[in-house]
């Protein structure tokens, strides 16, 4: 009897030992992997199962721009009040659509968010009410223009619903790269909204060159503006709170901006002003709360010109 009882805690002493093993080997890995991150300047996000972005690769209005191929962009949310379009908005987490504060002056229960849709005339996609609105806190026009939705269900993903990638490492400028916008918003000063989606490629310009272009207090260095100097390609209404992307080093869209506001649309010399989300990523973590954001994709091929 004394005999046995020796044996079963040895036995359960071995397996104690065998857990700790395996449980400290994989701590280390996890902060081997955390270090390779911090060595190369990534930022560790609490990530989700879910991979952000699309694998869909398509060659490529808002205005001057193209039809997007159904559902290439599956993180674009449709915002609608009272049945008409009224901004854009990006899927970054399964509660959350990231916006423009300008676009979210009401209630939650004003607000209504369409996912998965391509022509809002024709079919109609997912239906989600909205059940809490978070502006940035410092928000006037036309500064600090973010702002968060949370739905009042969690988002069921699929082939066309999915979350977007927000900037993975911080920098300072785009300037140079091409930005591509996306949106239902008019396709003219003076037109009509597009009921097919659109896109339309910008290059970004820098941020102290866009400020000429504007009042002294209106452009700043939270911001990113992008445009040709003859105009002709831009964001317009309707296409507020949607995203504008580049293309990452590892060939997925990145989103990077949020259409917030111009003077006009595709004038010569005004470039369409975007707020910058690298500026606010701490602001995103600390209201999604423990709602994790997707990982990124490691590598993709994406021709999107
Ligand atoms: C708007 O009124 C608006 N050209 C959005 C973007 C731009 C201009 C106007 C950028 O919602």
């Amino acid at each position: 009897m004394v005999k046995k009882c020796e044996a079963f805690t040895c036995l359960l002493s071995a397996l104690v030992v065998i857990v700790g093993v395996v449980r400290s080997s994989e701590l280390i890995k996890t902060t081997e992997a955390r270090n390779i991150y911090n060595i190369f300047g990534y930022q560790q996000e609490p990530s989700c199962s879910c991979v952000c972005a699309t694998p869909r690769r398509h060659r490529g209005k808002i205005v001057g721009g193209m039809e997007t191929q159904p559902h290439e962009f599956p993180w674009l949310a449709a915002i609608f009040v009272d049945e008409i379009l009224h901004c854009g908005g990006t899927v970054i987490t399964e509660l959350h659509i990231l916006t423009a504060a300008h676009c979210l002056q009401g209630t939650p229960k004003q607000y209504v968010v369409v996912l998965g849709a391509h022509n809002l005339h024709d079919e109609i996609g997912d239906v989600y009410m909205v059940s809490d609105i978070l502006v940035h806190e410092l928000y006037k026009p036309y500064h600090h223009d973010i702002a968060l939705m949370k739905l009042a269900r969690k988002i069921r993903f699929s082939d066309v619903v999915r979350a977007g990638c927000l900037p993975k490492i911080w920098r300072n400028s785009y300037a140079g790269e091409m930005g591509v916008v996306i949106g239902w918003g008019q396709v003219g000063e003076s037109e009509a909204s597009s009921s097919t989606l659109q896109k339309v490629g910008v290059p970004i310009i820098p941020t102290q060159e866009c400020m000429k272009y504007y009042k002294a207090d209106e452009v700043s260095n939270h911001m990113v503006c992008a445009g040709y100097p003859e105009g002709k390609k831009d964001s317009c209404k309707g296409d507020s709170g949607g995203p504008l992307h580049v293309v990452s080093d590892s060939g997925y869209l990145e989103i990077i901006g949020i259409v917030s506001f111009g003077r006009g649309c595709a004038r010569a010399n005004t470039p369409g002003v975007y707020t910058k989300i690298a500026d606010y990523m701490d602001w995103i973590r600390f209201w999604i709360g423990n709602n994790c954001l997707c990982s990124h994709p490691y590598f993709q091929n994406a021709f999107y010109f």
